[in-house]
């Protein structure tokens, strides 16, 4: 804990934090110890643009005018050469993770292979198993945080003290999660600071309540589109949505369509997302994400479900490539 005690004298530092529910709890966690520890402390929050796994120049510039005494990012997963560009423009860079960080020179590091980041922060401020702590875990795990050994007698440990079942905790992860979902940039910080200081008044706060009434319709209406049917139990959707829903709205579409693959793709301003899942048939997408991968795009996934990040100038040939390579399976 030394090491953000240490930062006391220092007034201004910035919290980069990733957009979802394990990011904000690990940020508000580290900025209410801030401010717990120094009330004259300026710590400033930021989300970097949604979907970004860097900063853009407009970002950088905007921290290097800031002289920042301290920049604390968790949960982000920066590529290494983010990180040495924050540490030209910052003297001092500390960094939270649970996603593997190749260590740079001079920068501080607490990164440990957990369900959550959220979780490695609370055990380092000694107040674990706390409600953030393991909500971050929850939030990056889903339901499935109940397999894990070693770290779901916390979560239980934490329903048991602050009388909450899993399924409230549920709930509070699409609450918060709402936030990138509908890109409610606005609402981030308040929900960070309300993370802090009361986190259970998630589930009473309107604004999130309001966004999840949202989303909701929205995914009810892809629900009912109609959808292509391109042969070989294939089906294709188009998903036109402002909001990011994308794994949500492919989830449920292959789960109304159980015996088919469900092939769904969003275009963003520079790329497509592509989600590929299917539910009750024996078909096996690593292949598909070894083939994307192969062809050099950002893939991952299950044997149920593959993601696929293209670039738009590549999506018009790759779409028929990976049409044929569905049929294949
Ligand atoms: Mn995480």
């Amino acid at each position: 804990m030394k090491e953000l005690q240490d930062l006391k004298g220092k007034k201004k530092g910035l919290i980069i934090h990733h957009w979802d529910t394990d990011g904000l709890c690990s940020a508000a966690m580290l900025w209410k110890f801030l401010r717990d520890s120094d009330p004259d402390i300026d710590a400033v929050l930021m989300t970097p643009t949604i979907s970004n796994y860097f900063l853009t120049d407009a970002e950088y510039a905007k921290i290097k005018g800031e002289e920042y005494d301290y920049i604390i990012t968790c949960d982000i997963n920066f590529p290494a050469d983010v990180v040495e560009k924050l540490k030209e423009i910052c003297p001092e860079i500390l960094i939270f993770d649970h996603h593997h960080q190749k260590p740079i020179d001079g920068v501080f590091y607490v990164n440990k292979k957990y369900p959550g980041c959220s979780y490695i922060i609370d055990e380092y401020l000694g107040t674990a198993p706390s409600l953030l702590g393991v909500m971050g875990m929850v939030g990056d795990k889903e339901e499935g945080i109940q397999e894990d050994k070693e770290f779901y007698p916390y979560v239980e440990e934490v329903l048991k003290k602050e009388d909450l079942t899993l399924n409230e905790l549920l709930i509070m992860r699409r609450y918060i999660d709402s936030l990138y979902i509908i890109e409610d940039y606005k609402n981030m910080d308040p929900t960070v600071e309300l993370l802090a200081d009361d986190p259970k008044e998630i589930l009473n706060d309107e604004n999130l309540a309001n966004n999840v009434q949202r989303i909701d319709q929205e995914v009810t209406h892809y629900m009912e589109v109609e959808p292509k049917d391109l042969g070989d139990d294939i089906l294709e959707f188009n998903l036109d949505s402002e909001f990011n829903i994308l794994s949500h709205t492919t989830r449920g579409l292959a789960r109304e369509y159980n015996d088919k693959i469900v092939f769904v793709h969003q275009e963003k301003p520079d790329r497509v997302l592509v989600y590929v899942r299917r539910t009750d048939l024996d078909k096996d997408m690593q292949k598909i994400i070894d083939f994307a991968r192969a062809k050099d795009f950002s893939a991952g996934g299950k044997p149920e479900v593959v993601g696929i990040i293209v670039p738009k100038p590549r999506w018009a040939g790759f779409k028929e490539e990976l049409i044929e390579e569905l049929r294949k399976l």
